[in-house]
């Protein structure tokens, strides 16, 4: 039986009204996603229209998923919130904190050791307030979700970008910061600005070397890292419904890399099979009963540019395989011309290490299609030329493939199988000699590249493609090998090629697992206890933000304006920084030290303009909130790409950063910052942003009128006396704005909390 099977069944009992309502109000057929988003008001039956792009909105997602590295924080928050439940089923998922070393059973009992105090935290608040709870090893958030939360036609959240996994199965998944996250546990709204709507449609069928995941290669190729902004993708056709659930998964979970709000697909028989095969008939037979509102209406389908604001078609028989890389994962390159890209841009050809898994493709069809070439190895006398390691999903799929005779196949090519757990796609990889930051090459099936992200090394060329095409290239060991059309010479000097690719979309005995990990909460938690040692370097429980004093911030510093590229893992890094999720003043030392410095091209290097040196970003804010001076943080177009880590927002708030102007946001950081009480502002001159000069002080004009969509004015005083006004648009709402009035939005729910115990 399926968690939480009478809170779908619930879902499900209103979907008819409330779709059927909608479809009246909007007045014609519906997308899939419109279904989803109209039948999750807040207010519960439709009542109006809402402009995509344009309303906030409030919704009443079905469940929150968070994985241990933002759990901390969101959790901490939550423990303000003076609530004793959660107020919808939520999750927590132990993943992100697991090293990968040697192998999965010896870096799991090490990171058990290391990082026992954090999860003693998050396995103890969980059982306190009815949270599920996934030990160590159980596996990575997004293929436990899929495994068995995720269910068609649903809504969550998440405090991870990758949420959107569980589009998969049809379900809107969201990625969100931990505050927002709050919200939804303490029984309250959810805002989300309505999205518009992206279609892909997709023709013809996969077959041969190409695999799911090249349609988002390619989409992300099309769209760029911040083409999906504000955005739902959402995917359709005879194509897609061919296509494995899981298959879908993976096409979903990277759409986070285009900066979409999230992706889903229409149910299908593949979601049908899926349910079954993890155990959940009950959750197929209920969506069978109300199939047509779990999916998108004939004619959005038939006539798809007169219902979404853009339209992709991708003819599934002509895709070819594609790497996307290096350092971002939108630069999208097909196979056969991977070799003359290559020599072009002088990437290093010779492959280090392929490495297959992680939550975006460690699915049975995965592993069964990259073990059918892995097979091939011994079969053709071929040697591997690359290192090779998988990073199985979750402990059903590492526990099914390894009775399936997988795990020994990949073990005969030398393979290393790490834990169940985010390991080196995260930085958690204790790569050998990464410390020498030597130029290399690797390719994985993950989904992000950004520079440092995989080993911690900024000169690793990281390559993102399918699991199969990783395989295949980690036997050639070589970058510009086509397997469709190249051959390789085995160990008798043979010329030979490789079969392509053949597995199983389910494992034909079934999933098993003789102890998938998961912990229930106790029925009554009130007498579980929560303790943070104040000496504790991983935990520290919150103090509130201060409010805003109603003045105009005036004489900020310019603490530095960052050039080019600037994700949340330039603005708070994770790998050795992971440790210290839980420790908001001890986290805050990496802050932006990722980030590139306009005015020296450095990294980590800012004129502290109290002594006129250069020093690290984190210093010199240091110095600045010491002498009680606010300062500004500047950047370019995207900002904040990549991770939900809110920390990312908190860090900079804590050391008295008051506002970030940048040329254009990422949607999750954004309102993350707002949600810590932050000023997230944008140039209403993108030219504007060269007028900024390294020793600028910076005076607020009008902050005391702040409203919705009016725009403010900053005084940028230069060090000669000369002065240049800017003027800067903002996307606050009535709301939000009082999220900033009172310090941070979790001050105005703790409020709330305190007055209802009074
Ligand atoms: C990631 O893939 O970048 C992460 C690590 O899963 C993050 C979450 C985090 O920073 O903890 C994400 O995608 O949100
Ligand atoms: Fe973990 Fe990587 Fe997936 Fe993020 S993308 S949840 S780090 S496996």
């Amino acid at each position: 039986m399926a968690f939480d099977i009478e809170m779908i069944k619930k879902v499900y009992a209103n979907m008819a009204e409330r779709v059927d309502k909608a479809r009246e109000l909007v007045g014609r057929p519906l997308t899939l996603s419109e279904k989803i988003l109209y039948s999750h008001l807040w207010e519960g039956n439709p009542t109006k229209k809402f402009q995509r792009g344009a309303d906030y909105v409030d919704f009443a997602p079905d469940r929150v998923a968070c994985q241990d590295a933002t759990a901390q924080m969101a959790l901490l928050q939550f423990m303000h919130a003076g609530k004793a439940q959660v107020a919808v089923p939520t999750t927590v998922h132990c993943d992100h904190l697991i090293q990968a070393k040697i192998d999965a059973k010896t870096d799991l009992k090490r990171a058990k050791e290391q990082s026992n105090e954090v999860f003693d935290f998050l396995s103890s608040i969980s059982n306190k307030y009815g949270i599920g709870f996934w030990k160590p090893g159980a596996g990575i958030i997004h293929q436990v979700v899929l495994e068995n939360y995720a269910f068609p036609g649903g809504m969550m959240i998440g405090t991870d970008s990758h949420t959107v996994n569980a589009g998969g199965l049809g379900m809107l998944a969201i990625g969100v910061g931990g505050a927002d996250a709050v919200d939804v546990m303490s029984g309250m709204a959810w805002e989300l600005k309505f999205p518009k709507l992206i279609g892909v449609k997709l023709t013809g069928k996969l077959s041969g070397w190409t695999a799911p995941k090249d349609v988002i290669l390619k989409v992300a190729g099309i769209l760029t890292v911040k083409g999906g902004t504000g955005a739902v993708i959402e995917y359709f056709g005879e194509g897609a419904k061919a296509m494995s659930c899981t298959g879908k998964g993976t096409i979903c979970n990277m759409g986070a890399e285009v900066g979409a709000t999230t992706s889903t697909f229409g149910y299908d028989e593949s979601m049908d099979r899926y349910l079954r095969a993890t155990n959940r008939a009950d959750v197929a037979d209920a969506a069978n009963a109300v199939a047509s509102y779990l999916t998108g209406d004939d004619e959005v389908y038939a006539n798809p540019n007169e219902y979404f604001d853009q339209v992709i078609e991708i003819n599934l028989s002509e895709l070819e395989p594609h790497l996307n890389g290096p350092f971002t994962p939108d630069l999208a390159t097909p196979i056969s011309k991977m070799r003359e890209e290559a020599l072009k841009n002088d990437w290093p050809l010779q492959i280090q290490v392929g490495l297959i898994g992680s939550c975006t493709n460690s699915s049975y069809e995965d592993i069964s299609r990259s073990a059918s070439l892995a097979k091939q190895v011994a079969d053709k006398n071929l040697k591997t030329k690359s290192q090779f390691t998988i990073t199985p999903g979750s402990e059903v799929v590492r526990y099914t493939i390894e009775r399936d005779g997988f795990i020994d196949t990949f073990n005969k090519i030398g393979a290393t199988v790490f834990a169940n757990a985010c390991g080196p796609c995260i930085g958690m990889w204790d790569r050998e000699g990464a410390e020498k930051e030597e130029r290399n090459t690797i390719v994985h099936s993950f989904n992000r590249n950004f520079s440092k992200r995989a080993d911690g090394n900024p000169n690793t060329l990281a390559f993102v493609g399918s699991p199969e095409l990783v395989t295949a290239l980690a036997i050639a060991g070589d970058l510009g090998f086509n397997p469709l059309t190249d051959k390789l010479i085995n160990e008798d000097g043979e010329e030979v090629m490789l079969d392509e690719p053949t597995g199983n979309e389910l494992p034909p005995k079934g999933f098993d697992a003789e102890d998938p990990g998961y912990q229930a909460p106790a029925a009554d938690g009130s007498k579980v206890t929560i303790a943070v040692s104040d000496k504790s370097e991983r935990l520290q429980l919150l103090a509130p933000f201060a409010p805003w004093n109603g003045e105009n911030i005036t004489g900020a510093k310019l603490l530095i304006k960052a050039f080019g590229k600037c994700t949340t893992d330039h603005i708070s890094m994770a790998g050795p920084w992971l440790r210290f999720r839980g420790h908001l003043d001890n986290i805050s030392n990496n802050m932006l030290i990722g980030a590139v410095n306009a005015f020296n091209m450095k990294t980590n290097s800012v004129k502290n303009q109290l002594k006129g040196d250069y020093e690290a970003v984190p210093a010199t804010a240091r110095d600045y909130k010491a002498a009680g001076i606010p300062s500004i943080v500047v950047g370019d177009h995207n900002y904040g790409e990549g991770s939900s880590r809110e920390h990312a927002a908190m860090e900079p708030r804590f050391l008295g950063v008051k506002a970030v102007l940048v040329k254009s946001f990422a949607r999750i950081h954004e309102t993350n910052l707002k949600k810590q009480g932050m000023l997230a502002l944008t140039f209403a001159n993108e030219a504007d942003y060269d007028k900024i000069q390294e020793n600028d002080v910076i005076n607020f004009l009008d902050l005391k009128e702040f409203a919705p969509g009016k725009q403010l004015t900053l005084e940028f005083v230069h060090a000669d006396g000369t002065k240049d006004i800017i003027m800067t648009n903002h996307s606050y709402n009535e709301g939000q704005i009082g999220w900033f009035v009172a310090g941070s939005a979790l001050n105005l729910i703790a409020a709330a909390g305190a007055e209802a115990q009074a």
